[in-house]
């Protein structure tokens, strides 16, 4: 053996495996179940991503450069084990090796359960972001909450989403509670002036409530290097002496313990919603418990090099992945004045130069907002000191724009209505060197919408765009092996997994009638596990020989889920009017849907509703047969998107133009050899300019005309499309269910004033549909087109995006790595 890091071969990987499910477990071998075996495995791949992990932290702090702290309200890592095996690339002796224990590594591998600490595409960004700092070898912590219950489960009963909890931690390898690394976080309570021996004034935050964060420590390995980084996630528990003895003691037993729930309420649950701000307390709550805890962490590590403040932002880089974690500006200002007593235009300097924030929506509803008094109430000291940012601020405004009051509304912090709320986009802004949107029309959109105005202060060299990408380790290598090992047999390796753009060298074999081959079967066989998976988990039968056509996300009335339902009411109709003749030359279609709806997103919850009440009637008449299957998968999760989404032929990303930021899965279809058809919208228009016109099909109105079309429907200058018409009638018959429970979502299109333009765009969605179709029905030219795509996607590999992050944000270099 050569060393602690390394199985010395398939017999060591076994005695690992087995010694753990014998001693760390305690199981006999004579009643191993496959869940026995996923723990072994789990600890033995564990054990030697720990050294590495060990290694890798001493490194860096030997080294002592500048590192990058993520700051994340999620992270929606999914499962573990695959993606540590293959970036320590032992998969084939892992399946050797369990396959001679006797188990199938595949059954093995998804006894785990997902870690689903985030809703959707913003906490999987981070969870991608992970894998590429560790890939790339850069100095990087993320930091998070541990949520005992992550995103919840979602039941369809009857046609209607139900929601279960998801407690996750019964048993999680992946983690390292670290008793010893703990933060007191303190809440409410008031501020106290005194004057100190100077004469100096100073504010003193005391009296409040104090609550404990725990530290619990995750390895993130990179693929083929010896880093592994570490994400920290806090856990909030009653602060020593805070739990009430005094209670406990005099036999009041359920007084404290409602004490230490009470604290312990706070990493409780993510909260669930996607895009719209609740505004709650408890969430306000998670947030400066979070940024409290981590900006202690990372201040303690900087105070340990005794270097001056001075060159706090040489060293630490704070990215805020959206507002959630915008109070970790405030918390740092406040540590550097009221703690470490220095002045405060040398500590908010400091400041300025640590953090960058990243946009990720411009809807208005998902802009976080808190009230005045809740702030007061909650953190005084902090609502002080956010007053005084915005009035140093607001005074370089009047210099910049004298005597201009519009120009002072519009950029303070504070927001004057009743009550007052403070923004936090523009407290984000004021205290970040950088301000990104992530993909480029969305940055546009931001420059000349919400934050028009700070560009016009600040100059446009604030705002930049970093358009967002995918990792293709664990979106092509992992939930796709065969088609990883097709291209690597091709590129001569796998090199192309570190390299995305080698890709591009995949063009060469267009005309290779085995290789074009080889692919399309591959597609086959991922349509064949998921028609599989559909047949046991919905009953519904569904020829693997269709077109997939396949829309999985959130469930949000901006993402137009409704639009996709609609055009496959409107095609069974039709098909229903043709004649046996004319069925023959349609191409059989499976549109494919999943994703959860905020539990308390009414209208989300009906587009659910309908999905499958037109799924009930389609998929049991038998006069359609194969032509149209409707299916409605449960629970969408990161462990499922692996499979559903290297199954697809087309795959739907349909917003409003100006609606989506970006879009990643849009990514992660088409570098599975899936096209797409989607609107003129986020990164959909950058992969339209990296993989060309002919390859995706696009429809609809551009973000440009949205506003102006908005404009006509409230002045009822807009009469409904005659297609979408037939198909509201057709729901209001009530063919699927209760016309009664649909009223609302069909009153958006006319006395709401049809928002999302689902009117506007219809036309042109059935017309493109029907294009997709005509497409299908070519092979060769479908393979082309799904061959050229995928060399061309090397841009959205997210190595590219986290090195531009390094260089235009944050400034920090690659480590070399440990031995
Ligand atoms: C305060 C409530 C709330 C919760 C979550 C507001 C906003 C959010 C997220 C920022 C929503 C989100 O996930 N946005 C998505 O971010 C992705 C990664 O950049 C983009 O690809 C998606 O287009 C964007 O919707």
């Amino acid at each position: 053996k050569l060393s602690a890091a390394e199985f010395a071969g398939k017999e060591d990987f076994q005695r690992e495996v087995v010694r753990h499910i014998e001693t760390t477990l305690a199981r006999s071998l004579y009643n191993c179940d496959d869940g026995a075996a996923y723990g072994g495995a789990a600890l033995a791949v564990r054990d030697q991503l720990v050294i590495r992990w060990n290694k890798t932290q001493q490194n860096q702090t030997i080294r002592d450069q500048k590192r990058v702290y993520y700051l994340s309200l999620e992270f929606l890592m999914g499962r573990a084990l695959d993606n540590s095996i293959l970036n320590l690339d032992v998969k084939d002796m892992a399946r050797d090796g369990m396959g001679e224990l006797g188990f199938r590594i595949e059954d093995v591998i998804s006894q785990e359960h997902d870690a689903a600490l985030g809703n959707g595409g913003l906490g999987r960004l981070a969870a991608c972001f992970l894998d590429c700092l560790a890939t790339l070898n850069y100095p990087a912590w993320g930091y998070g909450l541990r949520y005992k219950y992550g995103i919840f489960k979602q039941e369809i009963v009857d046609g209607y989403q139900v929601e279960t909890p998801d407690y996750w931690l019964d048993f999680n390898p992946w983690e390292f509670p670290r008793h010893d690394v703990t933060v007191d976080i303190m809440f409410y309570g008031h501020v106290n002036q005194y004057t100190d021996e100077n004469g100096k004034v100073v504010k003193v935050w005391e009296g409040g409530e104090i609550v404990k964060a725990v530290a619990h420590d995750v390895p993130i390995p990179g693929y083929k290097t010896n880093t592994v980084n570490n994400l920290r996630l806090w856990a909030s528990q009653p602060a020593s002496g805070e739990f009430d003895f005094q209670k406990f003691n005099s036999g009041d037993y359920e007084g404290s313990i409602r004490d230490q729930q009470r604290a312990e309420t706070i990493s409780a649950v993510l909260y669930p919603n996607d895009n719209i701000d609740a505004g709650k307390e408890l969430r306000l709550k998670q947030q400066y418990f979070w940024v409290a805890a981590s900006l202690h962490d990372i201040v303690r590590r900087f105070k340990k090099t005794h270097r001056p403040w001075s060159e706090f932002s040489d060293q630490v880089a704070i990215q805020l992945n959206d507002t959630h974690p915008t109070l970790a500006i405030v918390e740092l200002q406040r540590i550097l004045v009221d703690v470490e007593t220095l002045h405060w235009d040398e500590a908010w300097d400091i400041v300025t130069s640590t953090f960058g924030y990243t946009n990720h929506t411009v809807l208005p509803e998902a802009l976080e907002k808190w009230p005045v008094p809740l702030v007061q109430h909650l953190l005084p000291r902090h609502l002080q000191i956010i007053y005084e940012i915005n009035l140093y601020f607001l005074q370089q405004v009047e210099k910049k724009f004298p005597k201009n009051r519009e120009m002072l509304r519009n950029l303070s912090i504070i927001e004057e209505s009743q009550p007052q709320v403070i923004r936090m986009a523009f407290l984000a802004i004021i205290g970040s060197h950088k301000v990104n949107g992530v993909a480029e029309l969305h940055s546009d959109l931001i420059k000349s919408t919400i934050f028009k105005d700070f560009v016009a202060f600040y100059g446009p060299d604030k705002f930049t765009n970093v358009t967002n990408g995918i990792t293709p380790r664990r979106w092509l290598h992992q939930a796709n092996p065969k088609l990883s090992d097709l291209i690597s047999s091709k590129l001569g390796g796998y090199e192309f997994l570190k390299d995305l753009s080698q890709l591009e060298n995949l063009k060469k074999f267009l005309n290779d009638k085995e290789f074009v081959k080889d692919w399309m079967d591959i597609k086959l066989a991922n349509k064949v596990r998921l028609a599989k998976y559909i047949k046991e988990t919905n009953g519904i039968a569904v020829n693997p020989h269709a077109l997939f056509d396949i829309q999985v996300k959130r469930i949000h009335e901006y993402k137009r889920q409704q639009m996709n339902i609609f055009g496959v009411i409107y095609r069974y109709l039709q098909i229903k009017e043709m004649s046996l003749e004319e069925r023959k030359n349609l191409v059989p279609r499976a549109f494919i849907f999943g994703g959860k709806a905020a539990p308390g997103y009414w209208m989300a919850k009906t587009i659910i509703k309908l999905i499958n009440g037109v799924g009930d009637v389609v998929n049991n008449d038998k006069d359609i047969g194969d032509l149209l299957k409707v299916v409605f998968l449960e629970d969408y999760n990161v462990s499922k998107a692996e499979m559903i989404i290297p199954a697809s032929d087309i795959s739907e990303h349909i917003s409003t133009a100006g609606t989506e930021a970006s879009g990643t899965s849009n990514m992660k279809f088409v570098l599975n050899g899936g096209l797409i058809i989607g609107t003129m919208d986020g990164a959909n228009i950058e992969i339209t300019r990296e993989i060309g016109e002919e390859n995706i099909f696009l429809f609809g109105n551009v973000a440009e005309n949205v506003e102006d079309l908005r404009h006509a429907h409230r002045f009822g200058k807009v009469e409904m499309d005659p297609k979408l018409k037939k198909v509201c009638d057709t729901i209001n018959s009530g063919l699927f269910g209760d016309a009664n429970i649909y009223a609302g979502l069909l009153s958006s299109l006319t006395t709401g004033c049809d928002y999302y333009l689902v009117s506007d765009d219809f036309s042109s969605y059935l017309t493109t549909q029907d294009l997709v179709d005509e497409a299908f029905k070519d092979k060769d030219g479908w393979a082309e087109k799904s061959i050229s795509s995928v060399a061309l996607m090397g841009f959205f590999s997210a190595d590219r995006c986290i090195n531009e992050y390094a260089d235009m944000i944050w400034n920090v270099e690659p480590l070399p790595e440990h031995k």
